[in-house]
């Protein structure tokens, strides 16, 4: 079931209450067909796509409804003959509304509270609620004892409550406190679309773009797939296998559902970006949420924090496996020292993550426990519009949530060669090859399983990334001064570790890597020397269309499938 029904109580009522600690502030001030796979037909694929959603969403060309404070568009000031509530704002009145958001962003709670109840301008600049959730997230170990539908409510909630302990005269807060009666206050004049858009954003349905996928964009969808096939043609290739014998029979995906998780784990603590909260405050959070980029919990401890047992012995005892057609691993010879490599994922219906490679060149498959998640890839040599990446690569710069970018970038990427797409449903499993851009979004509230691996076909794409980019290698635990993530034993020198253990096991493997490894150095210095000579011989080379990778891709590349031969060129 959707959770976005239960967004916001508010949602196409202008004029019904907003938040209920308005009181505080004016009254009191208290406060994504080869090799004998099957591959189902595309119309098929297609009607999974538009069966799943459709179930998710409802009416997908629904209009936005109005803003629950009146807020509206800028443009529509200079249709309106009443009164700009942004000139009663004094001097602020001068700047533009991006400069006095960025202003606001750095009052404290006090600050934004008492500037808030100056006007009805400020007012709605003051209680835009991303301003309280970075003011909550910036407090160390911020964890409201229960959600109270907004980041502000539950902040000014929480202090309400520290200070009547700290005056001795408070009445224990318990689960069932309730804030003082909600003020409606009309902000029917402040035209801003600095307050709109991201309205607009957090209403935006994400099914609606993964409606009409063009057949050629379309994510191929497997039925079954051996390793054999897997190792043969589809290790460089995204797609959805829909029926694996193997992840059908996963306990986890008979037993596991949103209530389950809330009622077995309410108590345990998971990660959430930068909070770790007990699991009933996430739940409740994330059935109430209108944020336009929804707190996405994602944590990479859950076996041993829900006394999970993975691969066992037997699959009795065991609550979900690998899936057997990515064959093996070649992390695995690391250990307890190989990276992050599995992670639980929980999130409501719009939350997601923006564009990104997986880390360390690994290769990734994401398993639906529960919900739907519409993918959209690139392959790794693409130019994804609206992804901006540094010379070193070290950082992609995708400055929109995800519901921007949706909205702003969205047709212009499907157009865009190399471009697949395609929705994951329950009981499914996407394959993400090494190397390639994708953004993902939750189109209902859902819950899912991924793990990061290196299989044989990309052992040389790893061990260039972990040599050659050593400050951008993540998730492994490091020593003191070190930047890693991971949670089993230190590694100082990942590719050396690696090679060690490679040379140890897999001596052919790593052989064959590195022949592999030894003929890209050659190409990559031949290609200097003739940009350095100006012999002009690689001048055709320089538009590469990535058809190596399944799409057609286009990049200011220099011929061979080779993303980081760009790295050479000043
Ligand atoms: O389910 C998702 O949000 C995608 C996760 C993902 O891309 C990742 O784990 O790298
Ligand atoms: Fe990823």
């Amino acid at each position: 079931m959707p959770l976005t029904g239960g967004l916001a109580p508010h949602l196409g009522d202008p004029t019904a209450t907003i938040d209920s600690l308005q009181t505080d502030v004016f009254e009191n001030d208290n406060g994504h067909n080869q090799a004998g796979s099957d591959i189902e037909s595309e119309q098929e694929a297609a009607d999974v796509s538009e069966n799943t959603t459709n179930t998710a969403q409802g009416d997908l060309d629904a209009p936005v409804p109005p803003h629950p404070l009146g807020i509206k568009p800028l443009g529509n000031k200079y249709l309106d003959s009443g009164i700009d509530a942004k000139t009663s704002a004094g001097l602020f009145q001068a700047l533009p509304d991006e400069l006095l958001m960025h202003m606001f962003e750095g009052l404290d709670r006090d600050s934004l509270r008492l500037l808030g109840s100056t006007c009805r301008f400020l007012y709605a600049f003051c209680t835009f609620d991303e301003l309280w959730k970075s003011l909550s997230l910036e407090i160390d170990g911020w964890k409201p004892p229960t959600w109270h539908g907004t980041w502000r409510s539950s902040l000014l909630v929480e202090r309400r409550h520290t200070r009547k302990t700290q005056t001795q005269t408070a009445t224990p807060l318990s689960d069932s406190y309730s804030p003082p009666p909600p003020v409606s206050v009309d902000c029917g004049r402040v035209f801003s679309d600095v307050l709109h858009r991201p309205f607009v954003c957090s209403y935006a349905n994400p099914a609606q773009f993964a409606r009409g996928i063009p057949p050629s964009n379309q994510i191929r969808r497997l039925t079954d797939l051996s390793y054999d096939d897997f190792a043969k043609s589809w290790s460089d290739t995204p797609f959805v296998l829909t029926a694996d014998r193997c992840v059908k029979s996963w306990p986890v995906l008979k037993n596991w559902s949103l209530d389950g998780l809330r009622d077995t784990y309410s108590k345990t603590a998971f990660r959430a970006e930068s909070v770790d909260w007990p699991y009933s405050l996430y739940d409740q959070y994330m059935r109430t949420t209108t944020d336009e980029s929804p707190l996405y919990l994602f944590d990479k401890k859950f076996v041993e924090k829900m006394e999970l047992i993975v691969d066992g012995d037997s699959r009795e005892t065991s609550s979900y496996w690998k899936p057997e057609c990515f064959g093996l691993d070649l992390f695995e010879v690391l250990g307890r020292q190989r990276p992050a490599h599995r992670w639980l994922i929980v999130g409501p219906a719009r939350s997601g993550s923006t564009f990104h490679k997986d880390p360390n060149g690994t290769s990734a498959w994401n398993a639906v426990v529960r919900g739907a998640k519409y993918w959209i890839l690139f392959p790794p040599g693409a130019a994804v519009p609206g992804v901006y990446v540094s010379a070193d690569k070290s950082e992609v710069t995708s400055p929109l949530s995800i519901a921007e970018w949706l909205l702003t970038f969205h047709a212009e990427a499907r157009a865009t060669p190399g471009c697949i797409e395609g929705v994951c449903g329950e009981g499914e499993i996407l394959h993400v090859p090494s190397g390639w851009w994708h953004l993902v979004v939750n189109l209902e509230a859902g819950i899912a399983l991924t793990q990061n691996f290196v299989p044989r076909a990309h052992l040389a794409e790893v061990l260039l990334f972990l040599r050659d980019r050593p400050e951008q290698v993540t998730g492994f635990a490091r020593g003191q001064g070190g930047h890693g993530a991971g949670s089993g034993e230190c590694v100082e020198d990942p590719y050396g570790l690696f090679v060690e253990r490679l040379t140890e096991q897999y001596p052919e493997l790593l052989a064959a890597a590195q022949a592999e490894i030894a003929r890209r150095d050659a190409r990559k210095k031949r290609t200097w020397e003739s940009v350095v000579h100006g012999d002009g011989k690689d001048d055709d080379k320089r538009q590469k269309t990535d058809e190596g990778s399944g799409g057609g891709g286009f990049t200011f590349g220099f011929g061979g499938d080779d993303d980081d031969l760009e790295d050479e060129i000043p």
